[in-house]
C-alpha cells in the first residue's frame, strides 16, 4: 500500500470514530505509551544458555522442531533486533534467570548483575526496559517436582537464594535503566496424583517466599510478583501455587499479582479477573498468551479473550497499574514471526480498546440502555480501526499489514539457515 492510501485512510477512520467522540491522534499517541513486554524464551523454545542441553520440564512444554533457534546471546539478539524493528510502539525485554551471559558454569543461587550486563548494555543501546524472572525448573534441584515448598530444607534454601540473587539483578536492571524492572516468580511445584497433604507444601511456601523477599528493595527499580496456576504437565492434581494462594500472598504482602491466560480451567477467562484483583492488589502482571485446550502456550491471536483483556486494562483506567507481558513458546514456525504475530496482535487489540466509545457505551449502561450497549459494541468491530494500526506502524516505521513477512523470510535465508 502506498504511503499517501494509507494517510487518506487514516483521514477517513478519524472522521468516523469522530463521530463517536473518539480522537484517534489521542488513541494512538496513549498506545505508543503502553510498553508491551515481549518474553526472550520464544527466541530458544525456554532453553536458556546456562545448560541449553537440560531438557525443558516443570510442566511446560515447547512442542516443535522449527529450524534456526538461537543459541547464543549474541544470536538471540540479533534474533530480537529482528522482531522489534517489525513491531511499532513501546518495548521492553523480559529475561529469564537461565539467559545470563557467562562463559563459566554460575550455579543459580550465585548468579549476579555482572553476567546479565551485557544485556543491559543492550537494553541501554535499544532503548528498551528490562524485566526478569528466577528459573525454578530445567534443573537438577527441582527434579523432585518441588522447589521452594521441597520438604527439604537445604533444597528450598538453594531456592530462596537463587530468588533473592535475582532479585539483585531485577534492581540492577532498573537502576541502570531507569525503569522498575518487574521479577516474576513462577514456581512448577505440584503433584501428578492426589495428594495426601495439600497444606504442607503451601505453609512451607507461604515461608520461603517471606524469605526469599525479605529484604526491602526500591521499587523504582525492582517490584516482585507471583504467578498463581491450576495445573501443569505431570503435575495434574496439585499445583501449590494455586490461584487463591497468590491473590492472598500478593494482597498480605502487596507484590504484584501475576495472571496468565492459560492458567486457568478452560472456560475461565482472565479479562473478568483484572477489575476484582485490581481492587486488592496495587500492581497486575499480565502474561497475556492463547491456551488451546490447555496450557498450550500458544502464540497470542487476535481473539476475542485478547480484547477482552486489553478493554478492561483500558477501560478501568489501569494502564499504570497492569504491565503488559507476554507469555508463548511455539517452536513449530518462524520463531521470529512468532513475537511478531504475537506482540502485535496484543497491539492491535491495545489500540481497538483504545478506540472503544467509552462514555457513549457508560451512559447508556448507566441508563439500562443495554440495546445500545450491545448494537454500538458489535458496530465497533466493523469501524475502520484496522486503518488507525496501518497508520500507527507507517508513523513507526515498521511494516505494515503482511509486508513484514518479507523481512522475515529474508532474515531466515540469510542468518537463521546459516545455524
Ligand atoms: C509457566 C508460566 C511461566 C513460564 C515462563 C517461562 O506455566 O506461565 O510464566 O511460562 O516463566
Ligand atoms: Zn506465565
Amino acid at each position: 500500500m502506498k504511503e499517501a492510501q494509507i494517510k487518506s485512510a487514516y483521514e477517513y477512520a478519524k472522521d468516523v470514530f469522530s463521530q463517536y467522540g473518539v480522537n484517534t491522534d489521542e488513541a494512538i499517541k496513549h498506545l505508543g505509551e503502553i510498553p508491551i513486554s515481549m518474553h526472550c524464551w520464544q527466541g530458544d523454545d525456554v532453553r536458556g544458555f546456562e545448560s541449553p542441553d537440560v531438557a525443558l520440564s516443570g510442566g511446560i512444554q515447547a512442542t516443535g522442531n522449527y529450524p534456526g533457534a538461537a543459541t547464543t546471546p549474541s544470536e538471540l539478539r540479533s534474533d530480537l533486533e529482528k522482531a522489534f524493528s517489525l513491531i511499532p510502539g513501546k518495548k521492553r525485554l523480559n529475561l529469564h534467570a537461565i539467559y545470563l551471559d557467562s562463559t563459566d558454569k554460575i550455579e543459580r543461587n550465585e548468579i549476579k548483575p555482572e553476567h546479565f550486563s551485557s544485556w543491559v548494555e543492550w537494553a541501554k543501546k535499544n532503548k528498551l526496559g528490562l524485566d526478569f524472572n528466577p528459573t525454578l525448573f530445567s534443573h537438577p534441584l527441582s527434579d523432585d517436582g518441588f522447589t521452594l515448598s521441597h520438604p527439604k530444607e537445604e533444597i528450598r534454601r538453594f531456592w530462596i537464594d537463587h530468588v533473592k540473587a535475582s532479585r539483585k539483578i531485577s534492581e540492577y536492571f532498573g537502576r541502570e535503566l531507569g525503569t522498575p524492572s518487574t521479577m516474576n516468580i513462577w514456581i512448577p511445584d505440584g503433584m501428578k496424583d492426589q495428594p495426601i497433604d495439600r497444606l504442607g507444601p503451601r505453609q512451607r511456601l507461604i515461608d520461603a517466599l517471606d524469605s526469599a523477599l525479605s529484604e526491602p528493595i526500591d521499587e523504582r527499580f525492582h517490584r516482585d510478583a507471583v504467578e498463581c496456576k491450576l495445573f501443569g504437565i505431570g503435575a495434574e492434581a496439585y499445583t501449590v501455587g494455586s490461584n487463591e494462594f497468590y491473590l492472598a500472598y500478593a494482597a498480605t504482602r502487596h507484590t504484584a499479582l501475576c495472571l496468565d491466560a492459560g492458567h486457568f480451567h478452560p472456560t475461565e477467562v482472565i479479562s473478568d479477573k483484572i477489575s476484582a484483583v485490581s481492587l486488592y492488589v496495587k500492581n497486575i502482571l499480565l502474561h497475556v498468551t492463547r491456551p488451546v485446550r490447555w496450557d498450550s502456550d500458544h502464540v497470542v491471536a487476535f481473539d476475542d479473550e485478547t480484547q477482552a483483556i486489553m478493554r478492561e486494562v483500558v477501560r478501568n483506567d489501569l494502564a499504570d497499574r497492569v504491565s503488559i507481558g507476554l507469555d508463548f513458546f511455539d517452536a513449530s514456525i518462524n520463531r521470529i514471526a512468532a513475537w511478531t504475530v504475537g506482540t502485535r496482535n496484543a497491539q492491535k487489540a491495545l489500540l481497538k480498546a483504545l478506540l472503544e466509545p467509552r462514555e457513549i457505551l457508560r451512559k447508556a449502561e448507566q441508563q439500562f440502555d443495554y440495546t445500545t450497549r450491545l448494537g454500538l459494541t458489535e458496530e465497533m468491530h466493523s469501524l475502520p480501526w484496522a486503518a488507525v494500526w496501518d497508520y500507527y506502524c507507517l508513523t513507526n516505521a515498521v511494516p505494515i499489514g503482511f509486508d513484514w513477512i518479507n523481512q522475515v523470510s529474508d532474515y531466515e535465508s540469510t542468518v537463521l539457515a546459516t545455524r
